[in-house]
């Protein structure tokens, strides 16, 4: 009988995307076969209360969705499902585990006003000591600050999305250390939930999961769906659950050094390392130091990304343009050549709603001169925010060869906005590195290496840290 399946659950700001993995049947070689089995729209909304929150039912029930069609596409049997996504927002939970709101979008204002308060309470530069990472308003911290400043019945506790469904299909409450990392409240040497930081932001040490690494098995699927023939043996695997470490983990690169333009609504760059860099250097640049499967560390920046794009598409298509990406592309390519770069990372830019004018108030802020924020602008407007990109990537890799010591022989594109050719020539014209892509569904396919090696190891047979590597190399070598 052939190898049973698995399903890989990615999380995206954009759209989430259920993918199956497949063996052929026993004699036909031993290259699996991914296919992408349910696609569907994500993106916060503003709820009656003003706040902005995630659809969540709808990710829920999408998820589940393809869950189902797997199933029928793998008669059998699904061996594992493991879920990644973007990081920090979480599910507060009620005593029966049931969920007690929509969660928050890590875009909502309220975390403005938990930094300050939090910050009283604890110093950025504690804070910053104690966890190496870059601090960012919408670290899970600040929320749960903001949640305690607004008197929100803290529950039984909480879990970060991804966590969140497996324990909806396992009864097992974990956090992953890749995405508990990003929360701001985990230890960078020992690993652990910082108890002066949870003192700080008066958070209960008993509403917080426990930690686990990547590519923990919580346990057997339970509830409905377990119902259902091929999920009869399946395991619930925690991947690296923060989808960015499950990116990287799915780069299918040999030896050498390579950096990273990990690139969906966010850019996330940096290289791998071994050990964190939390010196004065990375602190006053803002360096973040985030977990990634195999003891390793992420050195790396969060900046601005295609949200940028995305949010002036979603204006012009409001004033009656039809641009799609392509044809957006194409004409950026041939639009004039911007006078100066924007400041992609000015907060302003990170909110939603009508980034046309709010790239034009940046400008005029600026005594520069306003561009034409109808569609009939959009290959100027496209071209000052791709050449902005690729700037502020090339000094971001010079900063990164600083502070790690190392230089780098090229950078791979992976994610949604590795399809790009225009933002990987113009990134290769700035940092003057050759460029190579790796999967666009790489997380996905990071997701997939570690379950695969989890179950290799769950089934007595020597867990070779190089086998998530080896699973990385063969799923991108299969397409
Ligand atoms: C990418 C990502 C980034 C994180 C941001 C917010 O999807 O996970 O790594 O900084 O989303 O969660």
């Amino acid at each position: 009988a052939a190898r049973q399946a698995s399903i890989a659950v990615d999380l995206g700001a954009e759209s989430c995307r259920v993918s199956l993995l497949r063996w052929p049947a026993s004699g036909a070689g031993d290259r699996p076969h991914v296919e992408l089995v349910h696609r569907f729209p994500n993106g916060p909304v503003q709820a009656e209360d003003g706040s902005l929150r995630w659809p969540f039912e709808a990710i829920v029930s999408g998820v589940e969705e393809g869950l189902r069609r797997s199933a029928e596409l793998a008669p059998e049997g699904i061996a594992s499902i493991g879920v990644d996504g973007w990081a920090v927002d979480y599910v507060r939970l009620s005593a029966d585990g049931a969920p007690l709101d929509a969660p928050f979008c890590y875009r909502d204002e309220r975390t403005k006003a938990a930094e300050t308060s939090l910050h009283e309470k604890i110093s950025p530069a504690r804070l910053r000591e104690i966890t190496g990472l870059q601090l960012q308003p919408l670290n899970t911290l600040y929320q749960l600050h903001a949640d305690r400043l607004a008197n929100l019945d803290a529950g039984t506790g909480w879990l970060n999305l991804p966590e969140y469904l497996l324990a909806r299909w396992s009864g097992v409450r974990v956090s992953e250390y890749t995405n508990a990392t990003h929360t701001e409240m985990v230890e960078l040497e020992s690993r652990r939930w910082s108890q002066e930081i949870l003192n700080a932001a008066g958070i209960d040490a008993a509403t917080m999961p426990p930690i686990v690494p990547p590519g923990t098995v919580l346990g057997a699927m339970r509830g409905p769906l377990a119902e259902l023939p091929a999920f009869r043996d399946t395991k619930i695997i925690a991947p690296a659950c923060h989808d960015t470490a499950s990116a990287i983990t799915g780069i299918p690169a040999e030896a050498g050094r390579w950096g990273y333009v990990s690139c969906g609504t966010w850019s996330l760059l940096g290289v791998p390392l071994d050990h964190p860099v939390n010196d004065e250097r990375a602190r006053e640049q803002q360096f973040t130091n985030i977990g990634l499967d195999g003891a390793r560390y992420l050195l790396q920046k969060n900046m601005n990304g295609m949200w940028l794009v995305k949010q002036c598409m979603d204006a012009w298509c409001q004033t009656g343009g039809t641009w799609n990406i392509e044809e957006l592309c194409a004409a950026a390519r041939i639009a004039e050549f911007p006078d100066a770069a924007l400041d992609v990372d000015d907060p302003e830019l990170h909110r939603m709603g009508d980034m046309p004018a709010r790239i034009n108030a940046q400008r005029k802020a600026r005594g520069l001169r306003t561009l034409d924020a109808s569609p009939a602008g959009a290959p100027a407007m496209a071209s000052l925010i791709f050449h902005s990109l690729a700037a502020r990537y090339a000094g971001i890799f010079r900063q990164i060869e600083e502070l790690s010591g190392h230089t780098l022989d090229c950078i791979y594109f992976v994610g949604g906005g590795s399809r790009n050719a225009l933002l990987r020539e113009w990134t290769e014209q700035a940092t003057g590195k050759p460029i190579c892509t790796g999967a666009v569904e790489s997380s996905s396919v990071g997701n997939f290496a570690l379950q695969l090696a989890a179950l290799e190891a769950a089934d007595g047979r020597p867990a070779a840290k190089e086998s998530v590597a080896r699973y990385a190399q063969l799923l991108c070598a299969t397409g």
